[in-house]
């Protein structure tokens, strides 16, 4: 279970309390990489796309014309904020779930008015940089910053304060979660709510096949990297010997699933190696690579019901292709 690193106390620009966090432990990578691999179907997490380089892919693909959803939530935001202010009221804390450069939530401030402020991110050296510059602009918020894992099993420390938790998950990340994970995920934040908070979420909604499988699979070819790149990734933290130019990228919608899949298909046969195995795979054969499910609105507001909160808003798009959605406790 990765935990909440709670490292010395010091004081933030304006003297708020502010935490540095040191990066994840790298315990039971090697574990979960290796079983993945040797699985009938090979698979690795989601997670392991997110090293410095896929970092930075990721963000390029947020700004592709194919790759619709960052966006069009960004609109829905821009469009809609003054009114999500009025439901959801100001003060409380805002915790943040994967808040990379906190930029999201930077833009709920000056309507929320939150009196704390807890970005969560796996990547401790991107969040500590985004915190230190974000206390500045905000000095009268407290900052408390978190390094977890949040596909493991994470509590909040007893620093995030319990007056109004709500948790703010945009991007549609709750996509690539399996849907049974998804509710097991919502259930948690529901118990770490009390009964008087609530979750922001955006969700990406069925749609188009075309279009869902060209988002996955722009023509610049930077989804296709940030797949790839996972390879690299690997052979870094396994010792590997993952040749890339004998893999591509493979994305299409299961619409049973309704889900996109990516994969990464071997175009020949491959041995790959490390340390303590290995496996041959044949051409044709593929690593699944990540799963993004797509909902639609009723779905995903039964699956909040299910996990003990009441759907109060949603906000979409005219096209209705993305919903942010607000819900409380009951
Ligand atoms: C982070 N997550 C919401 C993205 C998605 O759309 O599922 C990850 C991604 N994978 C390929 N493109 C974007």
């Amino acid at each position: 279970m990765a935990s909440p690193s709670l490292p010395a106390r010091h004081p933030g620009a304006a003297g708020n309390v502010l935490h540095p966090v040191p990066p994840l432990p790298r315990a039971g990578e090697h574990a979960e990489l290796c079983s993945g691999l040797l699985a009938s179907r090979a698979h690795t997490s989601p997670k392991y796309f997110y090293d410095a380089m896929g970092s930075v892919l990721f963000e390029a693909i947020c700004v592709l014309p194919e790759y619709y959803p960052t966006r069009t939530e960004a609109a829905i935001f821009s469009t809609h904020l003054p009114q999500m202010a009025e439901v959801i009221g100001t003060g409380g804390t805002i915790i943040d779930l994967g808040a990379g450069n906190c930029a999201k939530a930077a833009r709920l401030f000056p309507l929320l008015h939150p009196h704390q402020y807890v970005p969560i991110d796996i990547s401790a050296d991107h969040l500590n940089d985004a915190v230190s510059r974000l206390q500045q602009r905000f000095p009268h918020i407290e900052m408390t910053a978190l390094s977890l894992d949040l596909a493991q099993d994470w509590q909040l420390p007893p620093e995030v304060r319990n007056e109004r938790r709500l948790f703010f998950y945009p991007g549609s990340s709750i996509g690539n979660f399996e849907p049974a994970q998804a509710l097991d995920f919502l259930r948690h934040l529901r118990l770490c709510c009390d009964n008087n908070g609530g979750i922001l979420i955006g969700v990406d909604l069925i749609k188009d096949a075309q279009i869902l499988a060209t988002a996955y699979d722009d023509h610049l070819g930077v989804t296709a990297a940030f797949n790839l790149n996972l390879l690299r990734h690997i052979n870094r933290l396994l010792g590997s010997d993952f040749a890339l130019s004998q893999w591509q990228h493979r994305a299409f919608f299961n619409s049973r699933q309704s889900r996109i899949e990516m994969h990464l298909e071997a175009k020949q046969d491959v041995q790959v190696r490390w340390a303590d195995g290995g496996r041959d795979f044949r051409q044709g054969e593929s690593i699944h690579t990540e799963n993004s499910y797509k909902y639609s609105i009723p779905d995903f507001v039964a699956l909040l019901e299910q996990a003990g909160f009441i759907a109060a808003h949603h906000w979409t798009d005219s096209d209705e292709w993305f919903a942010v959605i607000y819900a409380q406790t009951a």
